[in-house]
């Protein structure tokens, strides 16, 4: 018998003309790195087993959605015991939350969190009002330093990261050191907040600390649900919104981290980029856009840039990250940091540009931003208002 390795996953599937909700028994192959999917009802093959290149291991656990071939599919159940004991057993959701004092250090944060092994799934720039940051930390009222608290956490934007990895809460709380900074420097010098934060309060960074129920074994739909009601604060999966993004729409351009880079781990750097040159990022969120939204966001380029069809399908390829960037002669001179749309080209005549540092392509050029400065607030209206409901 061929004894070659392979993932199987219950991945669901909203069909929007029959309306129906589709489920589908998904095989990944690590060694070629092909799908190949059943429809469970029929017993049907629905794809053929084929080489996708987009899709990685690492992708592949309970809860995610993923894209394959331009269908946005949610990985509900694993299929076998096999791959629950492969790739379930210890992975676990827990909230990663950058401070007030830290988010102009957001790109290192992030850098040191995906240099971990973390994947981030989801992440939010937010602005807690009193009340928010009242709720969210209820367990501390009685406490003297609740209102020095509140204050600190409603001074700012903070950012809201869903991160999944190995038995994630403890690891991204042994990640982060001890809450003081100061102890924080001298028990754990390498940890967050030892590197980026203050002191007892201004502590640069929170992760949950503790877990509903212990992971068990073969099924990780608890660890799934993870300290689900933090997670749940910011990123509602049950009706409400959640805190409000921190999008200003006035004199701003739009950035997007397109898939690709997003998925070789080059979040934090570019954003270190952006912020090294001077750049504000007054807003940011994680999406994974559907097929219908990046033609609408890209309707411009429609029968204009050779590589519109190779455009639309990397930007739905995966989460990119959209940010408002803010900065002096906003949309103009944050086009110009961003290069060239050709990296080639970029490498050539201005190699200190984004697309010259982080790209690969034309497609794969590392991040979108606005061309048209007329445009600049559309766009980014289209993701902080319109996605973003
Ligand atoms: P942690 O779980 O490490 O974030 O720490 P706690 O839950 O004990 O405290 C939550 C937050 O309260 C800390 F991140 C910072 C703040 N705090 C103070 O401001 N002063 C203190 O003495 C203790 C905590």
């Amino acid at each position: 018998m061929n004894e070659e390795d392979r993932y199987v996953f219950i991945a669901e599937w909203y069909d929007p003309n029959a309306a129906l909700q589709r489920r589908y028994q998904l095989l990944f192959y690590p060694k070629d790195g092909s799908v190949e999917m059943y429809d469970v009802k029929s017993h049907r093959v629905f794809l053929r087993r084929t080489k996708y290149e987009a899709l990685h291991k690492e992708d592949l656990y309970v809860g995610n959605k993923i894209n394959v071939f331009s269908r946005h599919l949610h990985l509900v159940d694993y299929g076998d015991q096999y791959t629950a004991r492969r790739l379930g057993s210890k992975k676990e959701k827990t909230l990663a939350m950058i401070k007030p004092d830290a988010v102009t250090k957001m790109g290192s944060i992030i850098e040191a969190i995906l240099d971990s092994g973390f994947l981030i799934t989801k992440a939010k720039m937010v602005q807690l009002s009193r009340t928010e940051a009242m709720d969210f930390y209820a367990e501390h009222q009685s406490k003297s330093f609740f209102n020095d608290l509140i204050h600190f956490m409603t001074s700012g934007p903070i950012i809201a990261m869903e991160v999944i990895g190995d038995e994630a809460v403890a690891s991204w709380r042994k990640l982060l050191g001890p809450t003081n900074s100061s102890v924080a420097r001298s028990d754990s010098p390498e940890s967050i907040r030892a590197r980026f934060g203050t002191d007892g309060t201004k502590n640069a960074a929170h992760g949950s600390d503790s877990i509903a129920s212990a992971a068990r074994p073969e099924r990780i739909f608890d660890a799934i649900h993870t300290k689900a009601l933090e997670l749940e604060f910011f990123f509602p999966t049950s009706g409400g919104r959640g805190p409000k993004n921190t999008a200003t729409f006035t004199q701003s351009t739009c950035c997007i981290i397109k898939p690709h880079a997003v998925s070789e781990g080059l979040t934090g750097k570019i954003i270190n980029y952006i912020l090294d040159g001077g750049f504000e990022i007054s807003a940011l969120q994680m999406f994974t856009m559907e097929k219908a939204n990046a033609e609408e966001f890209y309707e411009v380029y429609k029968g204009v840039v050779a590589e519109y069809i190779e455009m639309l399908s990397e930007l739905c390829s995966g989460p990119c990250i959209a940010m408002e960037i803010l900065g002096p002669n906003a949309p103009k001179s944050f086009r110009e940091f961003c290069g060239p749309a050709d990296p080639e080209i970029a490498r050539h005549l201005r190699p200190k540009t984004i697309r010259a540092q982080f790209g690969k392509n034309k497609v794969k050029n590392a991040v979108h931003c606005t061309d048209l400065p007329e445009d600049a607030v559309l766009e980014v209206q289209y993701f902080f208002k319109i996605l973003d409901n």
